[in-house]
């Protein structure tokens, strides 16, 4: 019989994916659920024919280099491609997927959960109830904004921004959005979204901003210091995409200064590490990357996984192939 070929799991997966894993191929598992050190890594490539990482895997290109001839495929356990040298896996014929669409809907409801709990307060309130220091209802304590009737500007207009905009559109909000091209009228018309095709003139008159755009060369540092002065006070931010598509260390000086209402963030510049200074802000709330974090949708983007991983060694193309164009 064929041998089966090595796919090495960088991180501890659903049960039910990882038992399947193991029925179809040789399949070597991490069940020290710490992320791998980049010379566990390079041990990993060493002896993958199929690589599975994660987003905490630095897939670069000291790792990339040490490949052995076999490893043709790395087969990433979620949506987002930033931590791997795509140009480089290119170089070395290796094929790069990911896990599309299974997590849109899951990341759009944690972006709705932001742009509705940072502005009316939720976790502040929760607090004060934990604290044991509420003393009752009273007219003007935890006044929050309102948010219906505010304009939501929505940075990436991709399944996630649409997504997003379904939903805020549900809740009165009016959709506006930048994005690298403009969506089609029909689409443009069924969201009642508004294009702009320059974000700073976006920001600048938006009363809550939502980042949902890949982090790309390109998107690096989109929202810097200066794009981030151009908000109103009055503006609240949320990121539920890449940390680094923000400048961090220039919004938490805009929200310690209150030259930014309030900020609701997923994801961080330097995860697992967060600005101590962010910590300290009340107006803030602060999720452990856990945009997609569902039971279900973990499911979906194992068999995803497995998808992409059988369609591959089968000879085909596999479905969620990764294309240059995301660079
Ligand atoms: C995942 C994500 O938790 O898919 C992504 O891009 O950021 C998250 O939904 C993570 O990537 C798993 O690798």
């Amino acid at each position: 019989p064929q041998k089966k070929p090595v796919v090495v799991v960088t991180r501890r997966l659903p049960d039910v994916i990882e038992t399947r894993m193991m029925e179809l191929f040789d399949t070597r598992l991490n069940h020290d659920d710490t992320p791998m050190t980049q010379s566990q890594l390079i041990e990993a490539v060493k002896m993958a024919d199929v690589l599975v990482p994660t987003v905490t895997d630095k897939i670069d290109l000291g790792v990339l280099s040490q490949t052995n001839p076999n490893l043709k495929l790395i087969a990433s356990f979620g949506t987002g491609v930033d931590h791997i040298d795509l140009a480089t896996a290119r170089q070395r014929g290796i094929t790069v997927t990911n896990t599309p669409g299974v997590l849109t809907e899951d990341t759009a409801d944690m972006t709705m959960a932001l742009i509705m709990a940072v502005p009316r307060r939720l976790t502040e309130g929760e607090r004060l109830m934990r604290s044991g220091n509420w003393n009752g209802w009273s007219p003007t304590s935890m006044l929050g904004h309102r948010i219906w009737g505010k304009r939501l500007g929505i940075i990436g207009m991709g399944r996630i921004g649409q997504a997003v905009a379904r939903r805020a559109r549900a809740f009165g909000l009016s959709i506006h959005y930048h994005n690298r091209n403009r969506l089609p009228d029909y689409v443009e018309n069924e969201l009642e979204a508004t294009y702009w095709e320059s974000l700073d003139q976006m920001l600048a008159r938006m009363d809550i901003v939502s980042v949902n755009c890949p982090h790309t060369p390109a998107t690096f540092h989109l929202l810097n210091a200066r794009r981030l002065a151009l908000l109103q006070p009055s503006c609240y931010v949320v990121n539920t995409s890449r940390g680094e598509v923000v400048d961090e260390n220039a919004l938490t000086r805009l929200l310690r200064n209150g030259k930014i209402a309030g900020a609701g963030l997923d994801v961080f510049e330097h995860e697992p590490a967060v600005n101590p200074r962010l910590l300290e802000l009340d107006n803030v709330i602060l999720l452990p990357h856990m945009g997609s974090a569902t039971i279900e949708g973990r499911i979906d983007m194992g068999e995803k996984v497995l998808i992409n991983i059988k369609t591959f060694i089968d000879g085909h193309t596999p479905p969620d192939r990764v294309l240059q164009a995301m660079l």
